[in-house]
């Protein structure tokens, strides 16, 4: 039995091989005395082609074929100028696989546009459209592309408890579970646990899911989402926004040259990111804002709209730092210079459609000053256990981290609307299936 060969593999034969394909019939042509196929399957689509089919002694199969059947293709290489990709194959016996209903519930081809809920409904069928197929193709180059400064900059990767008994990131946005009796929440963040990890590794880093119980509906929130996220001993908030710039930019370069074909689909010129991104602070921020007529409160974070205001002015990612520490989670401390900022930052994408892609900074390590913090943010310093008895038994050296969205950073690369279409099955208030 012949090989299987891949549909972009079909240009390095000679012409008049016989090859063996699989795949789905993504569109038909019928032109009387002749019917083109296009064959896809996972790495791209090549035309088959049947000449005067009905002289053929299989035309009743041929003309049971329609779209999204799952055939098997043996034929004869043809290159010509005039095909897609340059290559063709002539069509020498089928055999079908697997039948699909016709007519579909919407058509696979990009021509038909779908809305977005029908699209999730039947999301076998839309990933197999070549624009959303591209987006889980770049998706898996970021990662790959993080993946590779990660090795080359000597962190070991972890793996963190996804079930958890105390939230990090504050308790409105916690999903309870039931673990043998008793009420448990499914992890927001590893934050407490990449801290521990430092304690034995330096470096580190983990890609992973994370639950947030957001109410809210916009387009750049999930309840499940995953993240790049990072731990380093010994560093300060400017070693982490350098780590941060040199981070993006490997990811940014991978997929460069990963997917030239899928951001060409998107009309995507990615430009890789200059070192050192712009670096403002709250405060600087907050005057930006003002300028424009939006006042902001100095001990709250930036309201959507002064956000918006401040990421208009740039053109490439930028660092906002020195959060007021009275609006931030409860494992930062006050800064040095002035009591009422901390050392926490965010890395933001410019323009209207921009947004936050991580925040991190440097943490606290005294055990009093976070027993304070905790109390002041609501928490129940005794619920806070094995991470407070941490900083207690001591050995921890200054550390800074970050988290940034891997869902965001996708949309962000392929300028999608939302943040769901980033995601294979995206998790919301309103979506649960499939
Ligand atoms: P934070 O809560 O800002 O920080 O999350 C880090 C990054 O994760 C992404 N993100 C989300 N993406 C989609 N949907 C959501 N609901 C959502 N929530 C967050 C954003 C955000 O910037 N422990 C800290 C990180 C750290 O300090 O190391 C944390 O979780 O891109």
């Amino acid at each position: 039995m012949k090989e299987r060969i891949y549909t972009n593999e079909a240009i390095n034969f000679k012409d008049g091989s016989t090859v063996k394909l699989l795949g789905w019939i993504h569109t038909i042509r019928e032109l009387g005395k002749i019917i083109f196929w296009q064959l896809r399957d996972a790495k791209g689509i090549v035309q088959i082609v049947i000449i005067n089919p009905k002289k053929r002694d299989d035309i009743e199969l041929i003309k049971k074929i329609k779209n999204e059947f799952v055939v098997e293709i043996i034929g004869t290489i043809s290159h010509n100028e005039k095909a897609p990709n340059g290559v063709e194959i002539l069509l020498e016996s089928v055999n079908i696989i697997a039948p699909a209903v016709s007519p579909l519930p919407f058509s696979v081809d990009d021509k038909t546009p779908a809305n977005f809920d029908t699209r999730l409904k039947y999301r076998y069928l839309d990933i197999r459209r070549l624009k959303v197929h591209a987006i889980f193709k770049v998706r898996g180059a970021v990662i790959e592309g993080a993946r590779e400064y990660f090795k080359s900059n000597d962190f070991t990767e972890i793996h963190t408890p996804k079930i958890i008994s105390v939230g990090a990131e504050g308790g409105t946005t916690l999903f309870p579970v039931y673990y043998f009796g008793k009420e448990v929440y499914l992890a927001q963040s590893p934050q407490f646990y990449k801290q521990l990890a430092i304690l034995g590794f330096e470096k580190v880093f983990e890609i992973a899911p994370f639950f947030r119980a957001e109410k809210s509906r916009t387009r750049r929130h999930l309840a499940e989402s995953w993240g790049i996220d990072v731990e380093v001993a010994f560093a300060n908030e400017q070693d982490l926004m350098d780590i941060q710039e040199d981070l993006l930019i490997s990811i940014f370069k991978y997929v460069k040259k990963s997917c030239p074909n899928e951001l060409k689909l998107y009309n995507i010129d990615l430009n890789i990111p200059k070192k050192p991104f712009p670096r403002i602070t709250f405060h600087e921020a907050a005057k930006i804002a003002l300028e424009h007529g939006i006042k902001v409160d100095l001990n709250s974070d930036l309201s959507a709209e002064a956000e918006a205001i401040v990421r208009s002015k740039f053109d490439s990612p930028f660092f906002i730092t020195e959060f007021p520490l009275s609006c931030i989670a409860f494992y930062y401390g006050p800064h040095e210079k002035d009591p009422s900022l901390s050392y926490k930052l965010d890395l933001l994408f410019p323009g209207k459609n921009g947004l936050e892609l991580s925040s991190g900074g440097r943490r606290c390590t005294d055990p009093n000053v976070l027993i304070e913090r905790a109390k002041k943010a609501g928490i129940n310093p005794d619920s806070l256990g094995w991470y407070l008895e941490m900083f207690k038994v001591g050995g921890i050296p200054p550390h800074s981290g970050f988290g940034m969205g891997i869902d965001r950073l996708v949309m962000m690369i392929l300028r999608l609307p939302n943040v769901q279409e980033a995601v294979l099955c995206p998790r919301t208030i309103d979506i649960l299936s499939p």
